[in-house]
């Protein structure tokens, strides 16, 4: 089925409702776009946030945004990826035209849905169609089928012996936590670093710290028992909020003579990220916010803590310009020079989806295989 249409996906119908798995049309893909067979995909935070209806998406969808696949066909006018090649899909395009692609410091490429949440194709129209009714786009990727099509900006070409069951993660999850350590904080040598949130994401904040070459990584969690991995991981001490009469801020001040060079708030809370922002050096100190920031909420916080020279800043997929620095992220997963087997606690066939959307909501990460 070279440029016919492809079935076969699952589709979220409403907001709380389980996916149902339907024979769906996903039609071939027009100039500039790329249809991939998908053969890997992780289950992500964000998706679920869309289900439970936390962040809004127009209705049907198809979800998922963290995988990897097989280009299965290629529009008119696509250079950077022929049938058969092994790629990861982009939910932060790099389209290398628009000012933040061009911008050596930037990185959220103007196409990306992630603020506009149109779901739908840069041309404004969707590729998937089910009993009759245009099925919307996730995030410019739609990851939870068989076949999908993204456009040609949204698609990073990766080594063909990469383990695709793998290297899924590093469509969001790995490379968001690993990127937000070396990109966006550029965490140096013998630096301290704090990191609060020790899911699948904060963990691999942890490994970014620690092939930065700092000195000291304190993992902060309400749940003692994610501590063993974030030790095996890299850090250097771990502590639990719980265990504090006083605020954790204070706690990690203390600790550090002063506070953290670099913070990290890997949770998505309000709370956590001013007690993040609160615990790094008061001079000098930077602070990420890597955490999906909870809808309509504000953060009021003692301008003192800016002034005296504290930085605040955020990162959406670590900072990497996906189609420059997807490739790399895989190839240095091929030297080993970072594992992703821990960040993993499961692999599922993906009809089993709901399933793994259950384990996910009790701290399980998953891969669905197709
Ligand atoms: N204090 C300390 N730890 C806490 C607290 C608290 N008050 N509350 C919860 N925690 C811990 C939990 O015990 C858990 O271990 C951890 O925080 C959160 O882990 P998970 O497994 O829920 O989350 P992850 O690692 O999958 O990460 C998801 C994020 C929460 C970071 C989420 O915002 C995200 O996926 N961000 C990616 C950012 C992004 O770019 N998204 C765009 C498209 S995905
Ligand atoms: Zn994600």
């Amino acid at each position: 089925a070279t440029m016919g249409t492809e079935r076969s996906l699952s589709v979220l119908w409403e907001v709380n409702k389980p996916f149902s798995i339907e024979e769906v049309e996903v039609a071939p893909p027009k100039e500039h776009e790329v249809r991939i067979k998908i053969m890997a995909t992780g289950i992500c935070r964000s998706d679920d946030h869309v289900i439970t209806g936390a962040l809004v998406e127009p209705f049907p969808i198809i979800l998922g945004h963290e995988a990897a696949g097989v280009v299965e066909s290629v529009g008119q006018g696509v250079t950077s990826v022929k049938p058969g090649d092994k790629v990861v899909p982009l939910f932060v395009p790099q389209c290398g035209e628009c000012k933040n692609c061009l911008s050596s410091k930037g990185n959220l490429c103007i196409n990306t849905d992630l603020g506009t949440r149109r779901g739908l194709m840069p041309d404004g129209t969707t590729r998937f169609t089910c009993k009759g009714k245009a099925v919307h786009h996730f995030l410019g990727t739609s990851t939870f089928t068989e076949y999908t099509v993204v456009h040609e900006s949204a698609v990073a070409k990766i080594d063909s012996a990469a383990p695709l069951e793998k290297v899924c993660l590093i469509g969001c999850g790995f490379s968001t936590g690993y990127g937000a350590a070396l990109q966006t904080a550029k965490v140096e040598p013998g630096s301290t670093c704090a990191v609060f949130g020790l899911g699948g994401v904060g963990l691999s904040v942890i490994m970014g710290c620690k092939v930065a070459g700092a000195a000291r990584i304190i993992a902060v969690d309400i749940n003692s028992n994610k501590f063993a991995k974030a030790k095996e991981l890299g850090a250097t001490d771990c502590i639990n909020p719980k265990d504090f009469d006083k605020p954790i801020h204070e706690v990690l001040t203390e600790m550090t003579g002063g506070g953290v060079d670099y913070s990290f708030e890997v949770i998505g809370r309000t709370d956590t990220m001013t007690a993040a922002f609160a615990c790094c050096h008061y001079n000098y100190g930077v602070s990420v916010i890597v955490g999906v920031p909870p809808a309509a909420q504000n953060i009021t916080f003692d301008p003192m803590l800016l002034f005296t020279g504290r930085s605040w800043k955020g990162s959406v997929f670590g900072g990497w310009k996906g189609k420059d620095a997807v490739p790399k992220l895989v190839d240095d997963y091929m030297k080993k020079k970072f594992v992703l087997d821990p960040l993993i606690t499961h692999t599922l066939p993906w009809t089993k989806i709901n399933e793994g959307f259950d384990l996910l909501r009790t701290g399980k990460r998953f891969v669905l295989r197709f």
